[in-house]
């Protein structure tokens, strides 16, 4: 596969994020997912209700917005359309136009993503990577995988999704560094106001003290 422009291969997947050095949270004995925002009833979904949904197999490259992309992974778990079909929609008053998506992290990441964005169909709320389960450097117990768009997108440790009407407010959104709200690779959508190429530097320049600080070496591993 080609990559998007201005990425380039790199060895393996390594742990990234706004997480830096701090250790991945704690798997809880019995994950859930919040759901809340504009539906009618606020509802708690357990992996069973997860694993009641057609399963579903993405093999895709994942291109972090810094510049580095991991290539050939295989991801299996829900689409987040079958889970919007048949757990969302049913909860939505008539005429409620969805428009955002939140996705938190139990380390209180998270991406704000257009609900067409969402609906795209290589995007899962993934719960396994490469045929093992997600191990806590890449999102355990599961994630959102949306391979269509920058890794800042996909919210690893996932807990609560919200469904809102209108933009959330982004507290990013003024930061040196805004995120493109849309942040699709192939149209290279890594700034919001500057054109990706023009910030291709700069991103790069982080790769190696993100990445650096993100490994989780012996002293940071959870005892
Ligand atoms: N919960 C959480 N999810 C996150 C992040 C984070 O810091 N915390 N970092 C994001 C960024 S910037 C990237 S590039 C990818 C990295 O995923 P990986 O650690 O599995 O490589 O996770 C994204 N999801
Ligand atoms: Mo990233």
């Amino acid at each position: 596969m080609p990559l998007p422009p201005g990425q380039r291969a790199i060895e393996g997947f390594p742990r990234f994020g706004t997480h830096l050095h701090h250790p991945p949270p704690p798997i809880p004995a019995d994950p859930v997912i919040e759901i809340g925002g504009a539906v009618s009833e606020a509802v708690t979904l357990s992996m069973a209700d997860l694993g009641a949904l057609p399963r579903r197999q993405v093999d895709a490259d994942f291109h972090c917005v810094a510049g580095w992309s991991a290539t050939d992974l295989r991801w299996e778990g829900t689409s987040f359309a079958a889970l919007y079909r048949a757990r969302i929609e049913p909860l939505l008053a008539p005429g409620t136009a969805i428009s955002h998506v939140v996705f938190t992290g139990l380390d209180d990441y998270r991406s704000i993503v257009l609900l067409e964005d969402a609906l795209a169909e290589d995007v899962l709320i993934a719960d396994r990577l490469d045929g093992r389960p997600l191990d806590s450097d890449h999102g355990a117990p599961i994630r959102l995988v949306s391979p269509h768009q920058y890794g800042f997108v996909n919210t690893k440790h996932l807990c609560r999704i919200e469904f809102h009407t209108s933009a959330p407010p982004d507290p990013d959104r003024f930061s040196p560094l805004a995120a493109h709200p849309r942040a699709r690779v192939w149209a290279e959508e890594r700034h919001r106001y500057l054109p990706g190429r023009a910030v291709r530097p700069i991103y790069h320049s982080l790769v190696r003290p993100i990445r650096a600080l993100s490994a989780r070496g012996s002293r940071t591993r959870p005892r």
